[in-house]
């Protein structure tokens, strides 16, 4: 048996074209975003409810969905023990490749975007741009505080979205991850007069794997400094370990992804890890601890 899956391993090495060093995060499919897969997260800064930060929590793209304008989108939560949680609406289209978002949720406070903005589009590269020029966009956001005056419902129109790419490498508490770091900037005005900037950023691994969300207000007229919403940080590469695509089951998959990597020196941390060992190379070591766990099924 394990005779049998050493050859199936090796087979592999050579079949995979070796892992180009310029990143692209290509389209991944809709698997490839890891859909019901529970990833911990940590809470690194919130102005809403500063007593959170330092928690984990648990973050799941999808599965279930919400319907919002006549379309459905993936309901993508995070949650801690005591929060009702974070909502963030994702599309996926695989025709176009894109990702799109349609809203966000943190406890009462409702931000509904219309249309959807292409948040990610792929493949994902550094230097890449884009914006809602050829859209006119409108938030609408319930309950929402700026600065110290609460409004229970504002509509902003013409609102400018502009999102640019670059590459950054980031310390989370996994570790020192490559990533692209997607920032996207909302500029509109409430009431007619105060400038409202909403910033989002996320830092995406090779993988295709949120290493770290953050996201922010600045009103000038309003407050000294921008108002951290939220900002949340992934906590472990992977709960199990060995199950290297989270899909509960430890397979030839896992090894795929070991074998995918094998030979490679990681300078950075990988999201899924392949480096099972953490010696900081993707070997014989890694592949033998994998195959002992073979077939191992983890409860989600
Ligand atoms: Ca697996
Ligand atoms: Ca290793």
């Amino acid at each position: 048996m394990k005779f049998k899956l050493f050859i199936i391993a090796f087979i592999s090495i050579a079949i995979i074209i070796p892992f180009a060093k310029a990143f692209e995060i290509p389209f991944p499919g809709e698997a490839g975003f890891y859909i019901g897969k529970p990833m911990l997260y940590i809470i690194a800064g919130t102005a809403g409810d500063p007593k959170t930060v330092g928690q984990e929590g648990v973050y799941n793209f999808g599965p279930d969905k919400v319907t919002l304008d006549g379309v459905e989108y993936y309901d993508c939560s995070f949650k801690t023990t005591d929060l009702d949680g974070a909502h963030f609406y994702f599309g996926i289209n695989s025709k176009n490749g894109i990702l799109t978002q349609k809203g966000i949720k943190f406890g009462t406070t409702e931000i509904n975007i219309k249309p959807a903005v292409v948040t990610i589009k792929y493949p994902l590269f550094a230097g890449e741009k884009w914006d809602n020029k050829n859209n006119k966009t409108e938030l609408n956001a319930k309950n929402i505080k700026i600065g110290d005056i609460a409004i229970p419902e504002l509509n902003v129109k013409d609102v400018t979205v502009e999102t640019k790419v670059s590459s950054s490498a980031i310390n989370v508490p996994t570790g020192n991850v490559e990533c692209l770091l997607i920032e996207t900037v909302y500029k509109g005005n409430v009431l007619g007069a105060i400038s409202v900037k909403l910033t989002q950023r996320t830092w995406m691994s090779v993988d295709n794997v949120p290493v770290k969300r953050s996201f922010e207000l600045v009103s000038e007229q309003l407050m000294k400094t921008p108002t951290i919403v939220y900002d949340m940080e992934l906590s472990e590469p992977n709960p199990d370990i060995y199950d290297l695509n989270w899909d509960g089951v430890v397979n030839i998959l896992d090894l795929m992804i070991v074998t995918k990597y094998y030979g490679q020196n990681i300078q950075s941390v990988r999201v899924p890890n392949p480096d099972i060992d953490g010696n900081r190379i993707v070997d014989l070591n890694d592949m033998e601890l994998l195959i002992a766990h073979f077939g191992e099924v983890y409860k989600k």
